[in-house]
């Protein structure tokens, strides 16, 4: 048996992170918004010593790695240490699935939720009460950052149930002093007519949701920039600039991005911030990130692109080190909080990422170009198809309403061109009429990968 607790066993070991009682007024930042890199950084060294011990003394698996690896907590002196100590990935919280990752007893689990499991198996993600205490007041900050104030009403179009989107934008919403509207995802000539009726300043979904209710709302007969909606807070997707520019456009409102992931808590690991929209910022009092070589995992540099791993600081049931997000970028310096690290916009997912005789696509790339386009709409979809043994790469996109199919046909051969000097592949195109492509209902799927069907 092992013996499950909290504070760890040394005594020179910090203890445990506290939450601190709510704000009296909610529209202040928390005051490790404010600190400076350097005490960022002493409390990432506090936290992470905290976190080592915790896992190790509390979770079999962590403690069957590192004696493998011949590390010990102990061995962490300062910050770069935490090189010692390998990365894990999904494999790692798939073994240990259901519960066996957890650092806690089950007495002091409040709330369990899976990730969402489109690559395999899903994995747990559990939270104590510290935990969700920690993830409603991250995600809050996002929200602060955004542009989001107390007393605004929220219409929450993440899903709700196992996906950490909808329960974890619900409470950081509440945290902030706003009124959620729990909606979920779907239903969205419902979400239209709440959204008219209610009249919320605020929207939280994908962004390739919004635009599904951009149409919904035309099919209305409702023009979106006549809406009540001043601040969307959008993510778990990639998305990109030009996307920001037609969604503001489109609603005339103000987007900022919101990234997270279910291993780490969910929603709320990094956001942006409205004054700045150049990035999230990770909120690095309590993650702290690292971009590594996703081939041979050597550590790179601010500024250097690559993948992005993350270790958890105060995470009580379920302490994360070093994991493997698979997610594209670079960390750049601070700006709205300069304390904290951005993270860069993510390309995408190295397992998302279309490798096309030899070279590398990721749909956000397509996206950025075919969005300065004028005669060519966001909604696009990927198929890959082998039909003579050589990979061929379709691009099937909707034409604007505003643009006839003459001038969209035009905008498709400039498409393919940019294509060829950007990203350095040739694909086809097929421009297809508006309102043919699926719409997306939450996460966006964009790649039909038909090379099974071809062989
Ligand atoms: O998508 C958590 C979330 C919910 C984030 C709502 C933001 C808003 P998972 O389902 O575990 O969790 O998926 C995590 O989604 O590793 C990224 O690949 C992608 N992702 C999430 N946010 C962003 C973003 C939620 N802002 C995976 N930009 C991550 C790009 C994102 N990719």
């Amino acid at each position: 048996m092992t013996s499950h607790s909290v504070a760890p066993s040394s005594a020179d070991v910090p203890q445990p992170w506290t939450p601190p009682a709510p704000p009296a007024d909610r529209s202040q930042l928390d005051s490790e918004e404010l600190y400076s890199r350097d005490e960022i950084e002493a409390l990432q060294y506090e936290r992470l010593r905290w976190t080592l011990h915790h896992a190790y003394n509390n979770v079999p698996a962590y403690k069957e790695l590192y004696d493998s690896h011949g590390v010990h907590p102990r061995d962490f002196k300062q910050l770069s240490d935490l090189e010692l100590f390998p990365t894990i990935d999904k494999e790692f919280l798939r073994a240990a699935y259901p519960f066996k990752a957890l650092a806690v007893p089950m007495d002091q689990i409040r709330r369990i939720h899976a990730s969402s499991g489109t690559t395999g198996q899903p994995t747990t993600v559990a939270y104590t009460e510290n935990d969700i205490e920690m993830w409603a007041s991250l995600v809050a900050r996002c929200m602060r950052a955004a542009g989001v104030k107390p007393g605004y009403k929220v219409h929450n179009a993440y899903g709700y149930g196992l996906f950490t989107g909808g329960l974890g934008a619900h409470y950081g919403a509440e945290r902030l002093g706003c009124a959620v509207i729990p909606m979920s995802g779907g239903q969205t000539e419902k979400q239209v007519q709440m959204i008219t009726d209610f009249e919320p300043e605020v929207i939280m979904c994908t962004p390739t949701y919004l635009l599904a209710l951009a149409d919904g709302f035309a099919n209305a007969g409702i023009d979106p920039k006549d809406t009540s909606l001043k601040v969307a807070v959008l993510g778990a997707e990639p998305w990109t600039d030009g996307m920001r520019q037609e969604i503001e456009k489109l609603f005339d409102l103000k987007a900022c991005d919101i990234y997270g992931l279910s291993e780490l808590m969910g929603p709320g690991v990094a956001g942006e911030s409205v004054e700045t929209q150049d990035g999230c910022h990770i909120w690095e009092d309590h993650f702290r990130p690292e971009i590594i070589d996703p081939i041979n995992e050597n550590a790179l540099g601010d500024g250097e692109h690559g993948e992005l791993v993350f270790t958890t600081l105060t995470r009580e049931a379920l302490p994360i080190i070093r994991f493997r997000t698979h997610d594209l970028t670079s960390l750049e310096p601070g700006t709205a909080r300069p304390g904290h690290r951005r993270m860069k916009r993510v390309t995408g997912r190295s397992d998302d990422m279309i490798i096309l005789r030899g070279v590398n696509i990721f749909p956000t790339q397509i996206e950025e170009i075919a969005l300065e386009i004028d005669t060519l709409s966001p909604h696009f979809t990927l198929e890959i198809a082998r039909p003579n043994r050589m990979d061929e790469l379709t691009i099937k996109i909707e034409r604007r309403e505003t643009a006839t199919l003459q001038d969209a046909e035009a905008g498709g051969k400039e498409l393919q061109a940019r294509i060829k000097t950007r990203v350095g592949c040739s694909c086809k195109l097929e421009i297809v009429e508006p309102h043919t492509l699926a719409r997306s209902s939450g996460k966006l799927r964009r790649i039909y990968d038909l090379r099974e069907l071809n062989d």
